[in-house]
């Protein structure tokens, strides 16, 4: 669980990555945080109720979304990055770009977080190899606006985990170090909510590939699918998906994930906590 990262302080559990959309469009928290005043709030206060970094993102990936230009997600990204790493948290950009990357760390990221695993921008690899930062390569198999037609698989952990590993031999071999990479299953990028499952419930596999895991599924559809009315069948709402979003960051960091990206920090960090304790004390 602890294989050290470039720029990041080495925790003796699962670290609680909080969530910041500066978007008007996120799934689950679309719309919030849009102005930069009230993210930066929101930001200081996941790191309040215990997360370790926070992700900054300004482009909404939810399946069915169309990207914004870079010109607008530089303008919502870079001055909340600033201001939140001045304030002495540790930031991770959400970004496919290599120019938002670049500017993020230039203003204090310390983490590039690529839903593409840099395969959206063909600068990605050179610039994250440049920067020498912790670089999370997420398993994804196009843009969002056509994922879910990509989500077929005959064996989803075995394709995940060949994809990724295909993935970062790229990314070695254009420069970045290994010590740099982090790896995502993305759930809900091109999976269904079986393939997800199947993700979870393989995470040991994930982990044994020798490079810290990241699991976000905070709030995902596929929760809220797992919790539909059981009368309308009508899906759980995001944000009534806090509960069970923790219990998988239990499970996430049991299973030895490196980190749990989550919307609701508090439950988590507790969870998170719960686990090292129990851990700690030698569980049979
Ligand atoms: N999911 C979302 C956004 N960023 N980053 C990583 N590494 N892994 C993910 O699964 C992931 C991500 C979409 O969720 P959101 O709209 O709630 O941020």
């Amino acid at each position: 669980m602890n294989t050290p990262l470039p720029g990041l302080a080495n925790l003796d559990r699962c670290a609680v990555m909080g969530v910041v959309n500066v978007t008007p469009d996120s799934f689950s928290d679309g719309g919030l945080w849009l102005d930069p005043e009230a993210a930066v709030a929101h930001g200081l206060g996941l790191v309040a109720r215990g997360a370790d970094l926070v992700d900054v993102g300004g482009e909404s990936t939810r399946p069915g979304a169309h990207r914004v230009t870079e010109q607008e997600e530089l303008r919502r990204v870079v001055p909340v990055v600033r201001e939140l790493a001045a304030a002495g948290v540790v930031v991770s950009v959400d970004t496919m770009r290599a120019a938002v990357a670049e500017q993020a760390v230039a203003a204090g990221a310390r983490l590039v977080n690529d839903v593409s695993g840099g395969l959206a921008d063909p600068a990605m690899a050179s610039v994250v190899a440049d920067l020498g930062v912790p670089f999370v390569v997420m398993h994804w198999r196009g843009q969002s606006v056509d994922m879910d037609r990509l989500a077929v698989y005959r064996d989803v952990l075995a394709e995940v985990v060949a994809e990724l590993r295909e993935r970062a031999d790229a990314l070695l071999a254009a420069g970045v170090k290994e010590e740099q990479l982090i790896l995502d299953p993305g759930l809900g990028f091109a999976k269904t909510t079986e393939h997800n499952w199947a993700l979870l419930a393989g995470l040991g596999t994930l982990t044994a590939m020798g490079r810290p895991v990241l699991v976000a599924a905070s709030r995902k559809r596929f929760l809220g699918t797992l919790l539909a009315d059981p009368e309308t069948g009508e899906l759980r709402p995001a944000r009534q998906r806090d509960d069970a979003t923790a219990a998988v960051s239990v499970l996430s960091a049991r299973a030895g994930a490196w980190a749990v990206r989550v919307h609701d920090v508090a439950g988590t960090a507790d969870a998170v906590r719960v686990v090292a304790a129990w851990q700690a004390a030698g569980e049979s």
